[in-house]
């Protein structure tokens, strides 16, 4: 039981930025600090998630994942799953090591 963890924060560790995805979403039915800490709970639940963030003004939640893990399909689902409503908003973004250029 220990040593998995271990292993996976090891694995975070030495794999920098390449898989890392941000998906966001669209959340319908947050309204106070419990939602987003529910959500923050289904979510961090999830194989390959890396970091969550929730704007309740907002009503967005922002999740970075290892695409090879996890998908914005199993997001929204865990969401879903929590009694709330969400929707992917934006695809995932393109990896930090490549900045969008301005043309
Ligand atoms: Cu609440």
């Amino acid at each position: 039981m220990h040593s998995l963890p271990m292993a996976l924060a090891m694995t975070l560790f030495l794999a920098p930025g390449a898989l890392a995805a941000t998906s966001h979403f669209d959340v319908q039915g947050m309204v106070c600090e419990s939602c987003s800490e529910d959500i923050k709970a289904s979510l961090s639940k999830l194989p390959g998630v890396k970091s969550i963030s929730v704007d309740l003004k907002q009503a967005q939640v922002t999740v970075v994942y290892d695409g090879k893990k996890a998908n914005p399909d199993l997001i929204v689902k865990a969401i879903d799953g929590y009694g709330f409503e969400a929707k992917l908003i934006r695809q995932p973004a393109v990896p930090k090591s490549q900045p969008p250029r301005a043309k």
